[in-house]
């Protein structure tokens, strides 16, 4: 069954706002926060992109888990909670919950901002019957924070934070998350942590612009949504999809581009932005890690790397990190 904890309504639409605001006031370069790609409309189009040729990621997240599912829950103590960030529609999260129900009963927090990819995770996983699930439209934070002051005495919990989604953090600000997830763990509660590993930049530039546009779509939504949801007035197909690579980041950065100069009014903002031609908005960036750096992240940010799990076809790893 799927219990809804949900954040009021008009919270998260002022928080938009303010967001929107910070992100487009700045001086240099505008930017608004990936995160709010994923609405209804975003998170439907991100599932799309994990079906792409071009972007492997997401299957190669897949694989590991449906051949290593056993051995990654090996090490875990039982009974064990389970807590996802950013769940999605939870695909790929079957594999490690089917190998912990061989094990247990075992209860699922997906966490998502999205509440529509919570009830599609519910759809995904609902013939699973060792499992309970009870999702929270929450800040992963947040979410998580609910979950740890659920958990019983001598319940062991398992954080996922799967399909690479830390590469869309800065890496102090990588860092940074994962201290504050270790504060809300214990000595011996585990973090799988997924990780895009670095590639070709051909690979990458083709996987974040597909020639079917749907990333262009998925990019070009988080405007059509500040229509939508903060009453503006963005003319789509005046701003253009621009991927490229940054060589000394190592992360791939997706941005909106204005192909002409123009005004934009987004009224429940209170506010009007002006963009020059061949101004952009900075919407997401994507790290890529190198394999060996994860045991060191890991290290200065409270935890022990037991195990890395890779996939031969898309450069990418599973690993499994043990709050010290
Ligand atoms: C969710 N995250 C890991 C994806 C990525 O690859 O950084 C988001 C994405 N953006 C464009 N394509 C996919």
């Amino acid at each position: 069954m799927l219990m809804l904890a949900q954040t009021p309504l008009e919270d998260s639409v002022a928080q938009f706002a303010a967001d929107v605001r910070a992100g487009l006031e700045k001086p240099k370069q505008k930017e608004l926060p990936s995160k709010y790609l994923y609405d209804a409309v975003g998170s439907a189009l991100f599932e799309v992109i994990g079906l792409l040729p071009e972007y492997g990621l997401t299957r190669a997240g897949s694989r590991i888990l449906r051949h290593h599912a056993e051995q990654i829950v090996r090490p875990l103590r039982t009974p064990v909670l389970v807590a996802e960030l950013g769940s999605g529609s939870a695909k790929n999260t079957r594999w490690i919950l089917e190998a912990l129900g061989r094990r247990q009963l075992t209860t699922y927090h997906p966490i998502d901002i999205s509440g529509a990819a919570l009830v599609q995770a519910e759809r995904e996983l609902d013939r699973l019957d060792s499992v309970s699930i009870v999702g929270f439209e929450r800040e992963y934070l947040d979410g998580l924070r609910e979950v740890a002051a659920r958990r019983a005495a001598g319940q062991g919990l398992l954080v996922l934070f799967l399909g690479g989604t830390i590469g869309n953090f800065d890496r102090p600000a990588a860092d940074q998350f994962l201290r504050q997830v270790r504060e809300l763990l214990l000595p011996g509660d585990h973090l799988l942590l997924s990780t895009d590993l670095e590639k070709p930049e051909k690979d990458l530039l083709v996987a974040y612009d597909d020639p079917a546009g749907v990333t262009a779509a998925f990019n070009l939504n988080l405007l059509a949504r500040i229509n939508r949801e903060l009453g503006a007035d963005f003319d789509l197909d005046r701003f253009e999809h621009v991927v490229c690579y940054d060589r000394a980041e190592r992360r791939i950065e997706m941005h909106l581009c204005s192909t002409v100069r123009q005004s934009v009014r987004i009224s429940r903002a209170d506010l009007g932005v002006t963009f020059q031609a061949g101004e952009t908005i900075w919407t997401e960036s994507s790290h890529k890690y190198a394999a060996q750096e994860i045991p060191r992240i890991a290290a200065r940010t409270g935890y022990r790397c037991l195990s890395q799990w890779y996939d031969r076809e898309w450069p990418f790893a599973q690993n499994l990190l043990l709050a010290e």
